[in-house]
């Protein structure tokens, strides 16, 4: 029983059989005159607010707002600590809109207490190239929970996107909610083990020493593949059109302009590390990327953050995808972190048990609103990383 996703344009549990429907919108087709104009109503003492991430000190509330009532694990030992710059990176892309980077503060305090954003991309799916936007950052103070505050930010935010003439979005979430276009697993591989286990992220296995995990997750000093170096801006449309074709093969992915690339790319430390495989006469065959998201260790003594390394966009070329992955681990490790994540989406449900990733709890899933597809995506048909 979903008392507010029952009423929105998202698939709904138990609808008519798949076979019967085709791929498409759910709503019937508006234009931007009928969009609403006076923004949602919020209870007494709230305002919204249009957050500026130029300015320091707004992106600072927002950094401050997410380090603190932001995504915690099942067991709440975890919690999500994006960086400030790395919040800059996720909510600046090209043609990005500051309306869409939505906050809601106290009047009387002026205290920022909730936040959701959107940022736009072209996404395809199945046969279908969509203009969206992708929310994120979805977030309300932990003493304002359970308030019906979510479903307002999420109407405010459906109303400012569809004032720009755009009517689907996609959005990820650990929740079951109505109804997922995907269900995707992550997967771990250990690059400090020591310090994981004293965090308690993960445990000594049965009759494992600490020397012999050590040995087990010891990784090269340096990356295996010839040729392999940090991606430049030279390199954004040789990358562009080898990222391009890649996620032509799967069913859920976005499709990037040069400007996009080199925004999505570009090698920022502590926020996105990418490089590419340069091949003879210059020609690049692959490409490898990850990005830092840190979570904060609630409660313990010694340690108080986890540098967490997800994948990000990965093109095997002509390097075997395990190889490259393995070099993306060695490069991971070499630049501090200290676990390294994946989803079994792209290839990779494949060949992440053989790099010593073990199963984590709990499922990513993918939902797109406004937007039916005739049938689930399997993990290893969906191309579409979100942050
Ligand atoms: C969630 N994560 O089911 P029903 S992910 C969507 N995504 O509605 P209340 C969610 N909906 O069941 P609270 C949701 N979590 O009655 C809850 N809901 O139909 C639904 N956590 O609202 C829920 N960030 O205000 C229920 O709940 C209704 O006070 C209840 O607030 C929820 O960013 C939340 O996990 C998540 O900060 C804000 O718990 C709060 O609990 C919180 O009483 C920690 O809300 C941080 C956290 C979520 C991360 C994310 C993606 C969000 C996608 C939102 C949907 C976008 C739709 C597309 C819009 C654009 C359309 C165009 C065009
Ligand atoms: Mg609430």
């Amino acid at each position: 029983n979903y008392a507010f996703w029952g009423t929105q344009p998202v698939a709904q549990f138990g609808e008519q059989p798949a076979s019967a429907v085709e791929d498409g919108p759910i709503d019937t087709p508006k234009t931007v005159e009928e969009v609403r104009k006076e923004p949602y109503g919020l209870p007494q003492n709230f305002e919204w607010v249009t957050c500026n991430i130029d300015n320091d000190a707004e992106l600072k509330e927002i950094y401050e707002l997410l380090s603190a009532h932001y995504v915690e694990d099942d067991d709440n030992m975890f919690r999500f600590a994006y960086s400030k710059e790395f919040l800059r990176w996720a909510l600046q892309p090209p043609g990005f809109k500051a309306v869409w980077h939505c906050g809601v503060r106290v009047s009387s305090t002026g205290r920022l207490v909730a936040f959701i954003s959107g940022i736009p991309a072209t996404i395809r799916v199945n046969g279908n190239t969509l203009s969206t936007v992708e929310i994120n950052f979805l977030c309300v103070h932990k003493k304002l929970r359970h308030k019906r505050l979510a479903p307002v930010l999420i109407k405010e935010i459906t109303r400012r996107v569809n004032q720009h003439d755009i009517w689907q979005a996609v959005y990820t979430a650990g929740l079951l909610l109505p109804k997922p276009v995907a269900e995707c697993q992550y997967w771990h591989r250990s690059l400090n083990p020591k310090k994981l286990i004293g965090v308690g992220f993960s445990r000594l296995a049965p009759r494992m020493t600490m020397a012999r995990t050590l040995k087990l997750y010891k990784l090269p000093d340096v990356p295996q593949t010839p040729g392999l170096r940090q991606m430049e801006a030279k390199d954004v449309p040789q990358v562009t059109q080898l990222l391009n074709s890649y996620l032509a093969g799967y069913s859920i992915a976005p499709h990037m302009s040069e400007e996009e690339v080199a925004h999505w790319l570009a090698f920022q430390t502590d926020v996105i590390y990418s490089y590419v495989v340069e091949g003879p006469g210059g020609k690049l065959t692959d490409l490898l990327s990850f990005y830092t998201l840190p979570s904060s260790v609630i409660g313990n003594e010694q340690y108080d953050s986890l540098k967490a390394a997800y994948m990000f966009y990965t093109v095997p070329g002509a390097t075997p995808l395990p190889q490259l992955m393995n070099d993306a681990l060695t490069l991971a490790h070499s630049t501090g972190h200290d676990v390294f994540n994946a989803l079994d989406i792209f290839e990779n449900g494949k060949i992440l048990k053989d790099l010593k990733f073990g199963i984590g709890d709990g499922k990513l899933r993918y939902y797109l609103f406004n937007w039916r597809v005739a049938q689930d995506i399997t993990p290893n048909k969906v191309g579409l990383v979100m942050l």
